[in-house]
């Protein structure tokens, strides 16, 4: 485990549907992604995560699986599928999978089984109960708003849905769901994927009974606590090893909403008898949470540290961590924490990547992130393709909890669809996506940031995450070295150190639109350095440094 590949590798993720569009039909496909590989090979990464291509209803594009050994038709053929595989592994990239078994679409073969009587073969295959005085079951919020539970009238009962009502919650108490799942597992694996991203793994075993959740403000109840890091995931985990991860060479990371360092030592554990890392939430959710998202709070820095320097300091030696500041849930990080004005949305984008990269784990890029690509100005509701934003929009616009003003300004701040709009590949018509109508519209910056334009120059954002997947790969301090925290109160530095047999790295980021100085620790004063990269390209750095807005610079110290 101590060399595994997986901890050396930087992961880039692939909406599918919004990454390249083959055919001109405004859908992103697979053949798309092929034709795309000579550019994620100059980029440097070493896998990819491929978001869900499985046969989909599309409820939730694609989170909502009707057949896990099928492509979905919009995206193209198993032929196309096989041949990105092979193209991918003969430039040296693997791919991981996404894997959602927490709950299938309703058009699963399985589900349409389920629904139909209660002694169906498939009926504990999903989670039904009885109404309680003619209510639901229980008073659990789904992740989508409204109730948790379907009424289904062919047996008068209700199924559990955490999602939406078009994502039933399989049954993992049931041995013939592991069974199932495990042996399509095997499938892909026998196929030679390398690897699953494990959507919200942590889900899939509920607290029997499942009691009656915190109320909050929409009447509804909270699930978390009986249905996140529940009584049986880790035995279903330390199963799924055993049958099937063990069995091949694979990077395997759990989605674990509700996961804290504790339940990561075992999650991830080096001992390798689950998962190789999670993805945690925790820093994520400095700026509102899971059920707050709604609204405009800033991440603060000095929670950001606190929150970040525990992962680090307690996976240390004991699990592995992942680190990202993007996915397809998550708006834009530039938009977020750093600055997208004209100004300074490059130099800050670049800090940000830093900050991240150089920390311990496996980096994940998102795309479009090496661009530097930011929220997007979608001006009302119907602009708006995700699921989770539009039911929340009724919710709590139809409650009358937000005012309609409001909630479009959350909404752009905060929508997954911030990070769903077309890759933008070059100043063409539609960022160069497709040659037809887009499926939701493309950022109109993208005659300014654009691939072919930051290819183009050397000193652009994507220049500058080559550079830092390169610096992984050349310095073992950048994935050995123990890291710490420096200046933990300040509110405008980041500053830590990586140390790795008497070496060194110490990686200093200014999060703000001001110059700030800063001197070095008394024991690295005079001593010996390099700077290793610098937003600023400066080249040297004195033991006191002025840092220019956002200005990012790591120092190695042999
Ligand atoms: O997301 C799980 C999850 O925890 C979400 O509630 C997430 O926090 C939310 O989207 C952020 O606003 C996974 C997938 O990544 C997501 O795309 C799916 O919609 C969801 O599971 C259901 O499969
Ligand atoms: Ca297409």
């Amino acid at each position: 485990m101590a060399d595994a590949w997986w901890k050396q590798s930087v992961v880039y993720q692939i909406y599918p549907r919004s990454f390249k569009d083959s055919n001109g039909d405004g859908i992103g496909d697979l053949n798309g992604i092929t034709e795309k590989l000579d550019y994620l090979k100059e980029l440097g990464i070493d896998v990819i995560w491929l978001s869900p291509v499985y046969e989909s209803p599309n409820d939730d594009n694609g989170y909502d699986i009707s057949n896990y050994r099928g492509i979905m038709k919009e995206f193209g053929t198993m032929e196309d599928y096989d041949r990105m595989l092979s193209a991918a592994h003969e430039r040296g990239i693997k791919i991981v999978m996404d894997l959602v078994v927490n709950h299938t679409s309703d058009e699963h073969p399985w589900f349409v089984e389920s629904r139909k009587s209660e002694d169906n073969p498939y009926r504990d295959y999903y989670i039904w109960r009885e109404g309680k005085d003619g209510k639901e079951p229980n008073n659990w919020e789904s992740c989508f708003s409204g109730p948790a539970w379907e009424y289904d009238k062919e047996t008068d009962m209700y199924y559990l849905h955490l999602f939406s009502k078009k994502q039933p919650d399989l049954n993992w108490d049931n041995p013939k769901v592991r069974d199932e799942v495990f042996d399509m597992m095997d499938w892909w694996c026998k196929k030679g994927i390398d690897g699953f991203r494990m959507d919200v793994i942590s889900m899939i075993s509920k607290v029997p009974g499942l009691p009656d959740g915190e109320l909050n403000e929409k009447g509804y109840g909270d699930f978390g606590p009986y249905v996140c890091n529940g009584p049986h995931v880790h035995e279903y985990l330390q199963e799924m090893n055993r049958r099937v991860l063990s069995k091949y060479d694979l990077l395997t990371v759990g989605e674990c909403s509700g996961v804290t360092v504790e339940e990561a030592k075992k999650y991830a554990n080096n001992a390798g008898t689950e998962l190789s890392m999670v993805f945690q939430f925790e820093h994520m959710d400095l700026d509102g949470g899971e059920s707050m998202k709604w609204c405009d709070r800033k991440i603060n820095l000095v929670e950001l540290k606190e929150t970040l320097s525990k992962w680090q300091e307690e996976l240390y030696q004991k699990a592995w961590n992942s680190l990202y500041w993007c996915n397809h849930d998550q708006p834009r990080i530039v938009s977020r924490l750093g600055n997208p004005s004209e100004e300074y949305r490059e130099v800050s984008a670049k800090m940000l990547g830093t900050c991240l990269h150089m920390m311990q784990g496996t980096p994940y890029i998102y795309q479009g992130e090496e661009l530097g690509m930011t929220n997007v100005p979608f001006e009302k509701l119907e602009d708006f393709r995700d699921i989770e934003s539009i039911h929340a929009y009724e919710e709590f616009v139809g409650k009358g909890l937000i005012q309609p003003e409001d909630m479009m300004y959350y909404l752009r701040y905060k929508s997954r669809d911030n990070a769903r709009t077309p890759m933008q590949w070059d100043d063409s018509e539609n960022a160069g996506f497709t040659t037809g109508n887009p499926w939701i519209m493309v950022n109109p910056n993208y005659r300014e940031i654009n691939a072919k334009e930051q290819l183009s120059r050397e000193d652009s954002v994507f220049h500058y995450y080559q550079k830092l997947i390169r610096l992984r790969k050349e310095y073992p301090v950048i994935v050995q070295g123990r890291y710490s925290l420096l200046l933990p109160e300040d509110e405008r530095l980041y500053v830590y150190q990586r140390a790795l047999d008497g070496q060194i790295l110490l990686v200093i980021c200014n999060f703000t639109d001001r110059e700030v100085s800063y001197k070095v620790p008394e024991e690295l004063k005079g001593r010996e350095k390099k700077v290793l990269i610098s937003n600023y390209s400066r080249e040297t750095a004195d033991d006191s440094v002025a840092l220019k807005a956002y200005e990012a610079v790591v120092l190695l110290y042999e």
